[in-house]
C-alpha cells in the first residue's frame, strides 16, 4: 500500500546568479521526485538579507507546497541534492547562494534530530518565509508556535516586496 500524502512546505531563497531560473529548476526537480507533486507556489519576493554581516545582494524568496509520501528525512536529502545540482557550494556560513531550499514543515511533524528540525526553528521570525507562506496557506498554523496570520504583524519592519 502506498503511504499517505503529506503536505510539506519548502522555503526557496537565492541571491546569486539568476534566482528565477534557479526557482524554475527547483520546482521541476521537486515535481519529479517519487510520489510527489507541487501543490502550490507563492509569488517571488525581493527581500533584504537578514542576519548577515557582509554586504550582500537582496534575496529572491518564495515558498513551495508539496504533497508527498516521502518522509521528512528523504525529502530533506532530495532537497540537498537539488541544491548541489543547482550549483550550490558551501564555502562560508551565510555566504550569498545560488539556491537555498529549507524544509519548513512536513505535515504536523515535530522533529529534533541532527540536521533536521521541524518546524523550522526560525521560520516564525522571518517575513521572507511567513509572507509567501501566508499567500499560499493563509490559515496555516505552525505546530507549537501558532497561526501564521497572528505572527506576521510582528514582522512588519522587515523589508519585503512582492515581485
Ligand atoms: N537566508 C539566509 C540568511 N538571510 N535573508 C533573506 N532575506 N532571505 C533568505 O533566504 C536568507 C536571508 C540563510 O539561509
Ligand atoms: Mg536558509
Ligand atoms: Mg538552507
Amino acid at each position: 500500500m502506498r503511504s499517505a500524502l503529506v503536505r510539506a512546505y519548502i522555503a526557496f531563497g537565492a541571491n546569486l546568479g539568476d534566482p528565477q531560473v534557479a526557482l524554475t529548476h527547483a520546482l521541476a526537480q521537486l515535481a519529479a521526485l517519487p510520489d510527489t507533486r507541487v501543490a502550490a507556489q507563492s509569488s517571488c519576493y525581493r527581500t533584504a538579507p537578514m542576519g548577515v554581516d557582509s554586504e550582500q545582494p537582496d534575496y529572491i524568496n518564495a515558498v513551495i507546497a508539496l504533497d508527498t509520501s516521502l518522509g521528512p528525512r528523504a525529502l530533506l536529502d532530495a532537497m540537498l541534492a537539488i541544491e548541489t545540482a543547482g550549483g550550490r557550494t558551501r564555502h562560508a556560513h551565510q555566504a550569498p547562494r545560488t539556491m537555498d531550499l529549507d524544509l519548513l514543515l512536513h505535515g504536523d511533524a515535530v522533529v529534533d534530530e541532527p540536521g533536521l528540525i521541524l518546524p523550522h526553528p526560525r521560520m516564525h521570525l522571518r517575513a521572507f518565509v511567513l509572507q509567501p507562506l501566508a499567500e499560499i496557506a493563509p490559515k496555516l498554523a505552525i505546530p507549537g508556535i501558532g497561526p501564521i496570520a497572528t505572527l506576521l504583524p510582528a514582522l512588519a519592519g522587515q523589508a519585503i516586496s512582492r515581485l
